[in-house]
């Protein structure tokens, strides 16, 4: 073989090289002239075909030209590395002078808020916060309350069913029947369950298909009707204000007999009579009464020996009567225009608070 073939090859790669642009051409390249079957590596092959003479000066050249291409090779490869490197640290650069994205501090829900305070009421007074199940039986949650399958008080309360038997609950009354059954008949029981309770209702500024109760339970020997009136009163003053007034206007509720509506005296008009209470002075916040005594036996507990109040109240009527909001649907639409309204102060209060 003659060394000007060698030249040829070494010409050709560089000729090549003007028209490497990417590491990818570049590594093409490598394998077209080094690797196994490359170009070079194909001189090498034909030492064996020349004569020991020529071997020497054949062997040297090729040499050459493997070492002018590796370096070449190797000299480029580094160069599209750094300029890669260089590109990034460009595109990543940062300006510290830029301001800073603030951080919102955020702020608890009005309504859960309100169920934090109406807790830490009742906690204050010794009750104890029972968990019941959003999911509950047709039993728990008319049956055992005295509301036998055709009982027309449960058009009141028209729910969501999943089946005959399993329905999404209406109040939080069955935690009642619950609580009650895992005491076994033993007192004294003493307890408020808030959750989420669901309804048939239309919505519209004072009805949500889905709202909020809390539960109010106490069972123990000589319960009376002054015991649920004095509890009332007392939170009433310590959620709205120590001027407010309850009055309690006879209901009906099949599981409490005595059963009453419970109402405060209006935020807006001090009992005077205006558009919020409907010129009444007062506004309704919660049903109440005397545990029905089948309730107690169908739950474990001797009506003889035993007794008990019960309530169940609106936080959202609660919430919308302290921050004087208007519409129930501002609780659920998650509008943050509206949460926001109802940051913290300093002093521990709201700062729309409207009482
Ligand atoms: C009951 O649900 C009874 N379980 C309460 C009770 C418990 C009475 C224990 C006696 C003893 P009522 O349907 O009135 O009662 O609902 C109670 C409160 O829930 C109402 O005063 C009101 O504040 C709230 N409420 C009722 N329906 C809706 C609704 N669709 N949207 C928002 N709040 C509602």
């Amino acid at each position: 073989m003659e060394t000007s073939s060698i030249d040829e090859i070494r010409h050709a790669f560089d000729e090549a090289l003007k028209s490497v642009e990417h590491k990818k051409d570049l590594q093409d390249l490598k394998v077209e002239y080094l690797g196994k079957k490359g170009k070079v590596t194909g001189l090498m092959k034909e030492m064996k075909n020349l004569s020991e003479e020529d071997k020497p000066v054949y062997g040297q050249k090729v040499n050459e030209v493997r070492t002018h291409i590796q370096g070449i090779i190797d000299d480029t490869l580094e160069k599209f590395e750094n300029e890669a490197l260089e590109a990034q640290l460009k595109a990543e650069t940062i300006d510290v002078s830029l301001p800073g994205r603030r951080f919102q501090l955020g702020s608890p829900h009005p309504l859960s808020r309100t169920i934090e305070d109406i807790e830490d009421f009742f906690i204050g007074l010794g009750y104890r916060v029972a968990e019941g199940y959003e999911v509950e039986t047709d039993y728990y949650n008319f049956e055992a309350l005295n509301l036998p399958k055709s009982h027309p008080a449960r058009d009141m309360q028209d729910t969501f069913y999943f089946s005959d038997e399993i329905l999404l609950r209406t109040h939080t009354s069955p935690v009642q029947v619950r609580t009650m059954r895992s005491e076994k008949g033993g007192g004294p029981v003493k307890i408020i369950c808030p959750g989420k309770v669901y309804r048939r209702d239309s919505d519209d500024a004072t009805h949500s298909h889905q709202f909020t109760q809390i539960e109010g339970l106490v069972v123990d020997e000589n319960i009376r009707m002054s015991d649920l009136k004095g509890t009332l009163q007392l939170f009433a003053k310590e959620i709205f204000g120590p001027d407010r007034e309850i009055r309690l206007r006879p209901s009906y509720f099949p599981f409490t007999e005595p059963s009453v509506e419970v109402d405060i005296s209006c935020f807006n008009c001090r009992g005077a009579g205006c558009s919020v209470c409907k010129d009444s002075g007062w506004i309704e916040i919660l049903g109440a009464g005397m545990v029905h005594p089948n309730v107690l036996e169908m739950a474990g507990f001797d009506p003889d020996k035993f007794s008990g109040f019960a309530f169940g109240m609106g936080p959202d009527r609660v919430a919308m009567l302290k921050y004087g909001i208007e519409d129930i649907r501002n609780f659920y639409t998650n509008d943050i225009r509206f949460i926001n309204q109802f940051k913290p102060t300093e002093d521990g209060g709201v700062h729309n608070e409207s009482i």
